[in-house]
Parts: structure tokens; C-alpha cells; sequence
């Protein structure tokens, strides 16, 4: 028996974590066992480095580093929870995985695509989502929404050519692979974001079915 994997993706504040909580309920009415985690992070020792990669630091953190350190928590992470998960057909739905790696560290800090697709074999095998939902939103209302709740950290510190990079890669991988993205316009209303996330319910559960 092997689950589902679902990866929720998108800039800061576009509305990941509000909404992975509401599918996740959506889900669980259904009498589905859902694992609710998120990257970096999802395990203590990968929620350790998560506070390495985010805390503002005065040493500049290298990029290779950053790209290091974000894949070695998902190695942890896959090891102790993903795989684990899915093995016994659990869905898992992840808060950011590794498009995020390829829109922060390939798009936003400009390394190379290749360098990163070797580290995603290495580090995962052929294990991809099955699904990856995109929440969409223009960078001026995501990093208004990020500034009302307060301290920034280290990669909301970055200026906006950053964030456009980031969700110029977001969407260029959506638009590669329209069989295992969607993206979800969240720029609108939370009702209307839920309103969308709604109207998938039904091929979600027939995939879980499958
Ligand atoms: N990172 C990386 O560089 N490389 C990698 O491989 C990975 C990650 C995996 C931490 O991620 C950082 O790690 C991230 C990239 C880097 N960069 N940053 N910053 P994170 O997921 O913890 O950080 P985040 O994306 O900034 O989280 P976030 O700001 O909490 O965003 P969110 O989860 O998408 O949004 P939210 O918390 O659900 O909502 C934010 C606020 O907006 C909140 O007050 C909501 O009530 C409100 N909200 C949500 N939806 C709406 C709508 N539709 N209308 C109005 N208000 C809304």
C-alpha cells in the first residue's frame, strides 16, 4: 500500500499553512488518515537546522550552505516521517518541499538547476509529490501579509527582485508540469481561496481510492 504525497507551495504568506489545516480537516471527514508536516522541518533534528536556516545571523549564510542544510533536514525528514507515512498509505500533506529548494535557492539565490536536481536525486530517489497545489499571489500582498504578524526572518528580510524570482520559478514549474500542479489563486478572499480547494476534493479522494 503506498499513500498519496501532497506538497503545498508558494511564497511567504500566500496562505500554505491556513489551508494545508483545512484540507487536512476536509480529508480527515472523509476517514482519511492525513499526516499534516511541514519543510524545513517535520522532525526535532530537522526542526533544529529549519531555526539555523530562518534565525537572521550577522556571518552571511553561503547559498551552497542554505542549499545544504535545506536538503539535508529533508533527508531526515523523509527518513523519520514521509516515507514512513506513505508506506503505510497514509496522505501526507507537506507545507513546502523541494520546489521551494528550486524557487529560494535556484531562482532567488541564483544557483544552478542541475546542482539541485543532483541533490533531489540523492536525497529522495525518485520519490516527487504526487500532487503539488501552487498558492499564487503577487509578491506585494504575500509580504504585506508576512509584515502584519510582526518579526521577519532571515529570507523575508530579502528585497522584492528576490521574491520575484521566487515566484517566477513557482510558476514556471507549474506551467512544465500541469498534470501534477495546480495553481490556486490566493490573492482572493480565504472563502474563495477554500471555495477552490473545495472543488478538488472530489479527484483527491479518488485518487486516494484509487
Ligand atoms: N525554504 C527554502 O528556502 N528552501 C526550501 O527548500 C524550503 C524552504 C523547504 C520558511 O518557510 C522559509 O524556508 C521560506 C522559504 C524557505 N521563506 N520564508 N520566509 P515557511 O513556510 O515557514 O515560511 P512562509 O512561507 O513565510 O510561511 P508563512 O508566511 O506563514 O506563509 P503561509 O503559510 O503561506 O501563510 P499563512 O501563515 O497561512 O498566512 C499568512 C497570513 O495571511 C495569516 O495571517 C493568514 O491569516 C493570512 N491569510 C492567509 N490567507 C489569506 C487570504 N486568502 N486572505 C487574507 N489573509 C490571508
Amino acid at each position: 500500500m503506498t499513500g498519496l504525497f501532497i506538497t503545498l507551495e508558494g511564497p511567504e504568506g500566500a496562505g500554505k499553512s491556513t489551508n494545508r489545516e483545512y484540507l487536512a480537516e476536509r480529508l480527515r471527514a472523509e476517514g482519511v488518515e492525513v499526516v499534516l508536516t511541514r519543510e524545513p522541518g517535520g522532525t526535532p533534528l530537522a526542526e533544529r537546522i529549519r531555526d539555523v536556516l530562518l534565525a537572521p545571523a550577522d556571518e552571511v549564510m553561503n547559498p551552497d550552505t542554505e542549499l545544504l542544510l535545506v536538503f539535508a533536514a529533508r533527508a531526515q525528514h523523509l527518513a523519520e516521517v514521509i516515507r514512513p507515512a506513505l508506506a503505510r498509505g497514509a496522505v501526507v500533506l507537506c507545507d513546502r518541499f523541494t520546489d521551494s529548494t528550486y524557487a529560494y535557492q535556484g531562482g532567488g539565490r541564483g544557483l544552478s538547476l542541475e546542482r539541485i536536481a543532483a541533490l533531489e536525486t540523492f536525497v529522495q530517489g525518485d520519490l516527487r509529490p504526487d500532487l503539488t497545489l501552487i498558492f499564487d499571489l503577487p509578491v506585494e500582498i504575500g509580504l504585506a501579509r508576512a509584515s502584519a504578524r510582526g518579526r521577519l526572518d532571515r529570507f523575508e528580510l530579502e528585497g522584492r527582485a528576490f521574491f520575484e524570482a521566487v515566484r517566477n520559478a513557482f510558476l514556471q514549474r507549474a506551467e512544465a508540469d500541469p498534470a501534477r500542479y495546480v495553481r490556486i489563486d490566493a490573492g482572493q478572499s480565504l472563502v474563495k481561496v477554500q471555495q477552490a480547494l473545495d472543488t478538488l476534493i472530489p479527484n483527491l479522494l479518488e485518487l486516494i481510492r484509487g
